[in-house]
């Protein structure tokens, strides 16, 4: 991409309304609009982002065995009364009257639409297990949306599932997202935490949430600190083989938010030096509630025995469009932000130091092309901007790499190469820039 044909509108002052540095770097980078408290449109730069987020996210719910389909935004409000939910919801759901006096709703979560579709098709226990997923965009009018994406009312959720036929095959589901999550989470650049905690209008009895810690979180939480570095564990995991130790190896140790805290528990079973009490960013959510939604929706499969019972359920959420505001708290500094490779909006920014000099725009045009032939997805900042005003922009938005090209290098045959997130650079010929950019050699 070429900066002088995309839409980068950068701000010089910070917005005012912006409490946290997330919130700050989205809109002074130029990747959100609000427009309407909590409503935001996602800019081209951010877009990008959330685009990289979402395509991790589904990688992994795929890896995990879950199956990616898509659901309406609009439901019937009927659905929501065979469930009971529909009076209970409260002012958080965005209720909609249709033409024809139909009542609607803006989904704030899937769980009636799922068991709807499941009954309607699913009639067996040869049918199961199955894990469906969507990722689409919901409603839920909080009192107090702020910041930025972080506490939204429409955002972006990846919701999955879960339909077996017994609670301990259900566990087997429940094991798979906890897992899976890790590994997304791990591959954000984000230290998740699986915390205990307690189910909220959704129900059950058995929830995880999935914490990255930071000190503008809105959620207390408590945990052994051993938790907090222990690795994900990793993309080559079996997942049709036994996922328990690997879950039990993590639910071990004391993790809780300030729901479920027990403070005694909490001193007794963590050594005084790992006491860790912090805020955190709940970034997921996994639930198992057994046969809740099925019981109240007759969603039954037939047993061996001949026997219709109603299924097992859990449901899986990912905060899509919060994690790019918890990605930027833990990635950041004063200059603005340090997209980690997975998620970052372009691989390299080439920054031509005097566009129109004949030289320095060949320069730039041979790096862009050899960049964009190697899948590395440059943006070439050709504006006539001057050098300082270029730097500061291309820090803002915080891409991992930086290739600097002036006249002046350039008649010694040399270029730079900044590294974003350590400030490290490197003077090299131009065509060693290039190829190693190319090959990923900064990594
Ligand atoms: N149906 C279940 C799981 S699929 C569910 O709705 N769970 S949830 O309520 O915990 O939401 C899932 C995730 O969505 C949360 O962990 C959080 O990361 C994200 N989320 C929830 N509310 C908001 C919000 N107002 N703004 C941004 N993200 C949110």
């Amino acid at each position: 991409m070429r900066l002088s044909r995309f839409f980068l509108p950068v701000l010089k002052e910070t917005p005012s309304e912006a409490q946290i540095a997330s919130h700050r770097l989205m809109l002074r980078a130029g990747m959100i609009r609000q427009e309407a408290a909590g409503i935001y449109a996602w800019l081209p730069l951010g877009f990008r982002v959330l685009k990289k987020i979402e395509q991790i996210v589904r990688e992994e719910q795929d890896r995990a065995g879950a199956v990616e389909m898509l659901m309406p935004t609009l439901q019937l409000a009927d659905l929501w009364r065979e469930s009971g939910r529909y009076d209970g919801y409260g002012e958080e759901m965005l209720r909609i009257v249709d033409r024809h006096e139909r009542e609607m709703l803006y989904g704030p979560t899937n769980e009636e639409m799922i068991t709807e579709i499941f009954r309607a098709y699913s009639k067996s226990y040869k049918d199961l297990p199955k894990i469906l997923y969507h990722i689409q965009w919901k409603f839920r009018d909080e009192r107090r949306p702020r910041f930025g994406v972080m506490r939204g009312r429409e955002f972006l959720m990846k919701d999955a599932y879960s339909f077996d036929t017994d609670e301990e095959s259900a566990r087997k589901a429940y094991n798979r997202m906890f897992v899976a999550y890790l590994n997304t989470f791990a591959r954000l650049g984000l230290k998740a935490v699986p915390m205990r905690a307690d189910t909220g209008p959704i129900g059950g009895d058995l929830s995880h949430e999935f914490i990255i810690l930071a000190d503008t979180g809105e959620s207390e939480v408590f945990c052994d600190s051993a938790l907090v570095d222990m690795g994900a564990p990793g993309l080559d995991v079996d997942f049709n083989g036994d996922l328990q130790p690997l879950v039990d190896k993590r639910t071990a140790l004391y993790a809780a938010t300030d729901e479920m805290h027990e403070p005694e528990r909490f001193t007794s079973e963590v050594p005084a030096d790992r006491q860790l009490s912090a805020r955190g960013i709940e970034v997921g959510h996994i639930f198992y509630f057994g046969t809740k939604y099925s019981e109240a929706m007759n969603a039954k499969v037939a047993h061996p025995d001949g026997q219709e019972r109603p299924v097992y359920m859990g449901s899986y959420g990912v905060g899509v469009s919060r994690l790019m505001g918890g990605i930027i708290e833990a990635h950041h500094d004063e200059a603005g932000c340090i997209w980690p490779e997975s998620v970052a909006p372009f691989g390299v920014g080439i920054i031509n130091l005097k566009a129109g000099d004949d030289e320095a725009d060949a320069a730039c045009e041979k790096a862009y092309l050899a960049l964009e032939a190697a899948g590395k997805e440059p943006l070439l900042d050709d504006t006539a901007d001057r050098g300082g005003a270029k730097f500061a922009r291309m820090d803002l938005i915080g891409l991992p790499y930086q290739l600097i090209i002036g006249p002046r290098g350039l008649k010694e045959g040399k270029a730079e190469v900044k590294i974003r997130a350590t400030g490290e650079r490197h003077e090299l010929s131009l065509e060693d820039a290039i190829a190693r950019l190319c090959e990923g050699a900064f990594s």
